[in-house]
């Protein structure tokens, strides 16, 4: 929902859970897939898979596996954006950075540096945490220090401590969501400094196949799945009159048809070249590339010229 008030020039970063990022931010869903596929037609042409997708062209500045990675990078992105305005005096750039990750992530260090450069420069930064009350199998509570008593630690307070507002939301509220995030994303472009915002959320499932899933209790999951926020709007829209049943039921089979066309395109995709192997993996890939033989040259000052067969 914090995407839908984006501008295609502003940016995203996010964590392994960039699937939804990158797809909500105008990455093709065959695109999307292919990567998940491995496939050369994927968003970083295979070579990213699940949890590194990136795309330049609509400002999705990357999934991290590594928890916390991608906040200093938004926070780079929003720093460039005050940067051109403030000393290049580029008048018209006003793109902001949008930072998602979850509770865990907010006990790395970066996430501090990051709140901190941010209001210290005031820059376009919203920072977004996804609250689903657990860190894999940690929950937020047992793992966060607070100073509110018993009461669960806040994360929104934590704004407050570097000078920028901190939110507190109903994260299984889209229009709630969609009202803060407003409100932030204008803060943002005003030039008037960072937000943080807090979503309270959940996960319905385990956090990755590799999880039982067994130490969230019963009535917790019972608890948010009564809440689910996609059958609540569209409760709220058949209720306002903002859609009919049918309208409904007609987006749902087009979102089912494009998931099918974007599967369906993986498949047939090509696997990507063994050329590709070395590319982008050094900042000067001169004489490091492979092959499209698969033969290894190591063309590099420094090295004997020659070649290797690595098959
Ligand atoms: C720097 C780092 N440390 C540890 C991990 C292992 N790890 C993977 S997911 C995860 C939990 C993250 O929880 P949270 O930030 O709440 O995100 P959620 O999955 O709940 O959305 C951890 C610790 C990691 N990926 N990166
Ligand atoms: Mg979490």
């Amino acid at each position: 929902m914090i995407k839908a008030c984006l501008r295609k020039d502003d940016y995203v970063s996010s964590t392994y859970r960039d699937h939804v990022h990158a797809l909500s931010k105008g990455v093709s869903a065959r695109k999307v897939m292919a990567e998940l596929f491995g496939k050369k037609t994927g968003v970083c042409r295979g070579q990213g898979g699940s949890m590194h997708m990136f795309d330049k062209e609509n400002g999705l500045l990357g999934g991290y596996a590594f928890i916390g990675e991608g906040i200093p990078v938004g926070l780079g992105a929003a720093f460039s954006c005050a940067y051109r305005r403030r000393v290049l005096g580029e008048e018209d750039c006003d793109s902001v950075a949008v930072n998602f990750f979850g509770d865990g992530t907010c006990n790395v260090g970066q996430f501090y540096e990051s709140l901190n450069m941010a209001s210290l420069y005031k820059l376009p930064c919203i920072f977004v945490v996804e609250n689903n009350k657990w860190a894999i199998g940690m929950s937020h509570a047992r793992a966060t220090g607070s100073s509110f008593g018993d009461q669960e630690p806040h994360i929104y307070k934590k704004g407050n401590a570097f000078g920028m507002p901190g939110v507190h939301v109903d994260g299984m509220d889209v229009l709630k969501v969609r009202e803060v995030a407003m409100e932030a994303i204008a803060r943002a472009r005003r030039g008037e400094g960072p937000t943080l915002i807090e979503c309270e959320t959940y996960r319905f499932r385990g956090h990755s196949l590799a999880d039982p899933d067994e130490l969230r209790s019963k009535e917790e999951k019972e608890h948010y799945q009564k809440r689910d926020p996609i059958p609540h709007l569209k409760d709220y829209m058949l209720k306002n009159g903002i859609a009919t049943e049918e309208e409904i039921n007609a987006i749902e089979k087009d979102v089912l048809a494009e998931v099918d066309d974007a599967v369906e395109f993986a498949d047939e995709s090509p696997k990507p070249d063994m050329s590709q192997l070395l590319e982008n993996v050094f900042a000067d890939p001169k004489g490091f590339g492979i092959a499209p033989d698969g033969r290894y040259r190591y063309e590099h000052p420094g090295f004997t010229s020659g070649t290797a067969d690595i098959s």
